[in-house]
């Protein structure tokens, strides 16, 4: 054998040896996720901010006959909105550019219903792109100000107000948000919207956009308005015969997707801070507090959902101080729960399940494996992630402990994972895990594992005499 064909011979094992180190590239388990669904999943924690007349009428759903000059900011600041976002970990703001009262935060070319010597949506998508954030939007399709509404003509009108939006004007649109509610116009008629048509226009416009309704196509709904996914969540849905608002799949779709879904459309769990999604001074004290929060984030991150968490801005135009800091506190709750993971070596894969690298994963060509711990580690939440963009397959799996006297105990068994699940376990002290996928829709893929360890008396970073003065700091 000459010597280059015996060289031209090494180099093809070396890379079928490679190629079978990473999984060979197994091949995807349909549907799969689009990029822009990827990376939208990847964005994990995004929020909403509910802005409009109703903030200062009070009102949950404007009347649409509140006067223009009713919407008036003394200090509107979008870059105090995006710095808090930020500070907060979160990656993109949605705001509602029109709400169900019709009145546009932008001046919208169909409408005269909009705000005057002021463009929100130019302020804060500029605000989100010197932060480094994605920017998006809400535009009610259910429109209680438009006298075309109930008529063909709304929609058209509608289309026109979509593209007015998703132009250029304001840059990329990560997300485009269609409220299905569709109550009664001001000449007291419905609308049949044209969601073909609004889907259309957004996607030729902006076709990263990921456009979120409760049959998708981008995202769906998650079912509820309290941040709660299904413990099992499948990212696939069926959605031929349903329509978005009133024929939407049921509730038990939406929160948990259907195994055998034809579309890639994963849950968003929507929720506010605070009890209504606008703001008014009577709620200034009724703040979900860092523990609600974090509950909230265990059951939508921790279950495979992205979280919107609506924070509102308030009459002066800006994120109110105590909203801002319960996030900061937030924040720093997560931080340090999930600052360290136990975990330091799985058995059988190298480094590609604790490399922090999501796009780095392994392929479970046996179900089970073992996960070393730092010696003997008390632990109470365990992480996982599939690799979705070839498919989200994991049905069951189980988890076993060995505690440090050498005995091996069932600790948990969960269903779905997807792009993130995370278990909540009372405190358990092993040095080994073993972790054992017990059904699946085709060869498991993951992309980390995590053992962490959520202290019950967490230092209180925002409390009392220290709240401004540290989360100020903190915020800096
Ligand atoms: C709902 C709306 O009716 C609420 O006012 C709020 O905007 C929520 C996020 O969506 O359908």
């Amino acid at each position: 054998m000459s010597l280059r064909r015996c060289l031209a011979e090494f180099a093809v094992l070396i890379v079928l040896a490679a190629l079978a180190a990473v999984g060979c590239s197994p091949a995807p388990c349909y549907p799969i996720p689009t990029e822009a669904q990827v990376e939208w999943q990847k964005m994990e924690m995004n929020m909403f901010v509910h802005f409009g007349p109703n903030t200062f009428s009070g009102l949950e759903w404007g009347t649409g006959q509140e006067a223009e000059d009713l919407f008036r900011p003394t200090a509107l600041d979008c870059r105090q909105w995006a710095r808090t976002a930020k500070a907060a970990g979160m990656k993109g703001i949605i705001l509602t550019a029109k709400h169900h009262d019709g009145f546009c935060l932008w001046p919208n070319p169909v409408s005269t219903h909009c705000a005057k010597d002021v463009d929100v949506l130019k302020e804060l998508s500029d605000a989100c792109r010197e932060e480094g954030l994605k920017f998006g939007v809400y535009i009610s399709p259910w429109d209680r100000n438009d006298p075309a509404y109930g008529t063909a003509e709304y929609n058209e009108k509608y289309a026109e107000t979509l593209r007015s939006v998703h132009n250029g004007r304001y840059g990329p649109v990560f997300e485009h948000w269609f409220d299905g509610a569709c109550g009664e116009g001001p000449n007291g008629k419905k609308q049949e919207y044209d969601w073909p048509l609004f889907n259309r226009t957004v996607s030729e416009l902006q076709p990263d956009a990921i456009q979120f309704s409760d049959v998708g196509p981008g995202c769906r709904w998650v079912g509820n308005e309290r941040g709660e996914a299904g413990e099992t969540n499948w990212s696939m849905l069926n959605v031929d015969g349903y329509t978005p608002g009133l024929g939407a799949p049921p509730v038990s779709s939406l929160s948990q997707g259907d195994e055998n879904g034809e579309r890639w459309i994963p849950a968003e769990a929507d929720v506010s801070i605070r009890p209504g999604w606008f703001w008014r001074s009577s709620e200034d004290g009724r703040l979900k507090t860092v523990e609600q929060l974090m509950d909230i984030y265990y059951s939508s991150v921790g279950r495979n959902a992205l979280l919107l968490l609506n924070v509102p801005a308030d009459t002066t135009g800006r994120i109110p101080a105590a909203d801002s800091l319960r996030l900061m506190e937030f924040r720093r709750q997560l931080d340090s729960v999930f600052a360290r993971n136990l975990a330091v070596r799985v058995h059988g894969h190298g480094r590609r399940l604790l490399d922090g690298d999501f796009d780095s994963y392994s392929v479970l060509r046996r179900p089970s494996f073992e996960v070393a711990l730092d010696g003997p580690m008390t632990f109470n939440r365990i992480l996982l992630q599939e690799y979705i963009p070839l498919g989200q397959r994991v049905r069951a799996f189980r988890v076993e402990a060995l505690s440090p006297d050498g005995a091996w105990t069932d600790i948990a068994t969960g269903t779905t994972i997807g792009y993130k699940r995370i278990l909540l376990l009372p405190e358990t002290t092993a040095t080994r895990l073993r972790i054992t996928v017990t059904s699946s829709r085709a060869v498991p893929i993951l992309s980390e594992v995590g053992v962490y360890i959520q202290q019950k008396n967490h230092r209180r970073y925002c409390d009392g005499a220290n709240i401004y003065r540290v989360c100020l700091r903190d915020r800096a």
